[in-house]
């Protein structure tokens, strides 16, 4: 990273003088490219003033005209077709892996190897092994670590976490999520990459089902025993290449799942591309003592509550729809006014910022943030969910290797 001589203020008195620049390459120039270089374009001006001002020094795709594409769209100052050249720019502080899963080990292992600190999108690995050589790849490097659980950056999820550390619902009995999207609802949409086992590791449970693996990790804690079912409905799909050709599906269209945690606490898991009616519902909802919390993606300013402080009366009836816009509320500081509503571009803003926060002040990713740990964690319980559906749903025991 290097200090820009000279901008020492800016007009409005802001002392820039300690901010430095980070060198930033992004591998892969899809979905989440997209979605990640929005969050490093808008970082500077609107979580002002940063951390560290991003530099998006290159971009890596397999072909070289989608990284000259990338580049001149997007703004970066170098395009390549080998990620390993872009890995050995010293101009580079930091790795954005945002590349199909396939290629998430080699990249962030080299990458970390190099000495960069490394952002990679999730599901971590493919299985449980390879998120693991990442983890250890990790553990022996210098730069830090960061896996793209976005929703941990939600306001209201961040608000939901930050009541369940005061205890506010009391003891945790229920968490149930559901993660539906319906993009997969017709038979002859194309076999693409999240379709091959190969690419992906796994269909819907690595996808969706990671993010909300992830997010009863974050909110309720270590699940312990999981009883899993998948289901694929569509076993063959049209080539994207060559649409009269048709393919294999080798991956989940749908999982369900059990949960023991290790708080006493039980919960139900769902995902599903095939739910029709549901384009992006990332749902759960936790049920304690003194309380209970909803929250959908689809509607993702709001934070449903019930409190019920004393157990002989229910405080409320049903549930009430909270704004979560206030300037105190997560993250809202860097928006807008109160009701002036964000989206979901913005929890990447939030996750890039936490990520560059660490690496500029040296402290921990965690807990707020997930690590390789927390990746590794997810497909370890992924991992168990397909164990138990190849067992007839048999109860898994949850066994992180040490
Ligand atoms: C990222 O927020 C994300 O959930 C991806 O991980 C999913 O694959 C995509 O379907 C929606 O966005």
């Amino acid at each position: 990273m290097s200090g820009e001589a000279g901008l020492v203020a800016a007009a409005d008195g802001t002392d820039l003088s300690g901010i430095p620049d980070i060198g930033v390459g992004v591998v892969g120039t899809g979905f989440m490219c997209q979605a990640h270089v929005n969050a490093w374009r808008t970082l500077p001006y609107m979580a002002y003033p940063p951390p560290a001002r991003p530099r998006l020094r290159g971009v890596a795709a397999r072909l070289l005209a989608d990284a000259e594409a990338a580049a001149s769209r997007y703004g970066f100052e170098c395009s390549y077709a080998d990620w390993r050249e872009m890995v050995a720019d010293p101009a580079i502080d930091l790795i954005d892996n945002c590349g199909p899963n396939n290629i998430h080990a080699e990249v962030s292992i080299a990458a970390l190897e190099a000495g960069k600190h490394v952002l990679c999108e999730k599901p971590l690995g493919r299985s449980a092994a390879e998120s693991r050589r990442m983890l250890e790849a990790a553990r022996r490097a210098d730069g830090k670590h960061m896996a793209a659980f976005n929703y941990r950056f939600v306001p209201a999820v961040r608000k939901a976490r930050h009541l369940l550390e005061q205890g506010a619902l009391g003891q945790i009995h229920h968490f149930r999520a559901r993660y539906l999207q319906d993009w997969l609802a017709d038979p002859e949409f194309p076999r693409v990459w999240r379709l091959q086992k190969a690419l992906s590791g796994s269909g819907v449970l690595g996808d969706l089902g990671s993010h909300i693996v992830d997010l009863a990790r974050f909110l309720i804690g270590e699940p312990i025993v999981v009883n899993g079912r998948l289901k694929t409905f569509v076993s063959e799909r049209p080539l994207p290449e060559n649409p009269a050709e048709r393919g294999p599906v080798d991956v989940d269209d749908a999982f369900v799942a059990l949960l023991e945690f290790d708080n006493g606490a039980i919960g139900t898991l769902e995902a599903s591309r095939f739910a029709v009616g549901n384009r992006n519902a990332n749902m759960f909802e936790i049920n304690g003592s003194k309380g209970s919390i909803r929250f959908n993606l689809e509607r993702l300013n709001e934070l449903e509550v019930h409190w019920r402080p004393d157990p002989a009366s229910n405080s409320q009836a049903g549930f009430r729809s909270e704004l979560i816009t206030e300037p105190e509320d997560p993250f809202i500081e860097w928006w807008w006014p109160v009701g002036h509503i964000i989206g979901w571009e913005h929890t990447f803003v939030h996750e890039i910022h936490h990520l560059l926060d660490a690496v500029v002040n040296d402290s921990d990713v965690a807990p707020y943030g997930a690590t390789f740990e927390d990746g590794w964690r997810c497909d370890v319980i992924l991992e168990a969910i397909t164990k138990s559906a190849a067992d007839g749903g048999a109860p898994i025991e949850i066994e992180y290797a040490p």
